[in-house]
């Protein structure tokens, strides 16, 4: 199986992200890398290939194209300003309420007004190296789509920062832009058919959610934390099930917090099923190992086991599978669920597993 990924990356680290009134060491970390790329290394099932180059077209037809530009003028116009930055956080946030029957407002000039036009939180700081690893993450993401197009069954395409949080004009949720979406989009363009994504993150993609919300022929179909207690916060209720063209075509499957294997199957069977019923196409799966009952942010409590059968289940759709990395935040094993995960969906019978590779 490929497995794309880019140095690139690794350059995207933010000092810390801002929970409960104050700092705290972020979790969106480039160790996550090391720990996945240590647990597929030395093994000729995975093969690592670099991305190739598309430019900026596949990102703005899913993006607003002056949010592109903000993302890569964002460090240079800080700057500018003069005074030391060590990470470009916002600290005023266009919330909708804001301009309640006034209409739209227009992009400040000042480099604090443009964030906070752009983001929507305080944890997806923008630093130096954000720009490239964003442009990289996508560029692993539309390698993993080709590959796929061009007949592969399955690709792996590790991206980071993740993206399914990115919307059409606004970024958060540690995402920039929506490497899922810009991919699934692509497959569009490229097989003139429908595509479907299953998300699997712990966190509904109101990125992705958002992006084809009134498409048809883009099934957006997610499992995740019920947004009531978890972030989005905003989005990923059951009721969200797409509008005009694109009604029916939107299903989310919450489930409470604390919810474990047994739970999450039968909500995949739900979400497996809605694809099987789909005309044929291939499927983008956003995969988060944020489910895992380690991680530090995700409230679900999915054991080490599942991930295989999770993705045994997957690959019995019998669909070419575009398979890109989202969240998953418990470093020291993150890159053995992913390897359990990937094995899942090759179809390799299940074997002992080796030990924590890259744990600490
Ligand atoms: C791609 C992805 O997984 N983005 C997730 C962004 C979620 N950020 C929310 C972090 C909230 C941290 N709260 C800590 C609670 C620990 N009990
Ligand atoms: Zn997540």
């Amino acid at each position: 199986m490929q497995v794309i990924q880019s140095p690139l990356q690794a350059g995207h680290e933010v000092p810390f992200e801002v929970a409960r009134g104050r700092p705290i060491p972020p979790y969106e970390v480039s160790a996550r890398v090391a720990s996945i790329l240590a647990a597929l290394a030395d093994d000729e099932r995975f093969s690592l290939r670099a991305p190739d180059g598309f430019g900026p077209e596949p990102i703005v037809a899913v993006h607003e194209p002056r949010l592109l530009r903000y993302l890569e003028r964002a460090w240079k116009e800080w700057r500018q300003v003069g005074t030391t930055v060590e990470a470009i956080v916002p600290d005023t946030i266009l919330l909708p309420g804001l301009r309640d029957g006034m209409g739209t407002a227009p992009e400040p000039e000042s480099p604090s007004g443009r964030v906070g036009y752009w983001c929507f939180d305080t944890m997806t700081a923008i630093v130096e190296g954000t720009y490239p690893a964003a442009r990289a993450a996508v560029e692993v993401a539309l390698t993993a789509a080709r590959l796929v197009a061009d007949g592969e069954p399955l690709a792996y395409g590790l991206c980071r920062p993740p993206g399914h949080h990115a919307g059409r004009a606004m970024f958060g949720g540690y995402c920039y832009l929506n490497n899922a979406a810009i991919a699934a989009e692509w497959l569009v363009r490229r097989t003139g058919g429908p595509v479907a994504v299953l998300d699997l993150d712990v966190h509904h993609g109101n990125g992705t959610q958002q992006i084809f919300y009134e498409r048809e022929d883009v099934l957006y179909v997610s499992l995740h934390a019920d947004p009531a207690t978890t972030f989005p916060y905003f989005a990923g209720y059951a009721s969200e099930t797409g509008s005009g063209r694109g009604r029916g075509a939107t299903l989310n499957l919450p489930l409470p917090p604390g919810a474990g294997d047994e739970d999450y199957g039968l909500a995949l069977e739900q979400a497996l099923d809605r694809i099987d019923g789909s005309t044929p196409g291939p499927v983008v799966v956003s995969l988060g190992l944020d489910t895992y009952e380690e991680d530090p942010i995700g409230p679900l409590r999915l054991t080490a086991g599942a991930f295989r059968p999770i993705a045994a289940r997957v690959a019995a759709l019998d669909r070419p599978l575009v398979v890109l990395q989202e969240g998953g935040y418990h470093v020291p094993t993150l890159g053995r669920n992913v390897r359990s995960w990937l094995l899942g969906a090759a179809g390799v019978p299940d074997e002992p597993e080796r030990g924590i590779a890259g744990a600490d």
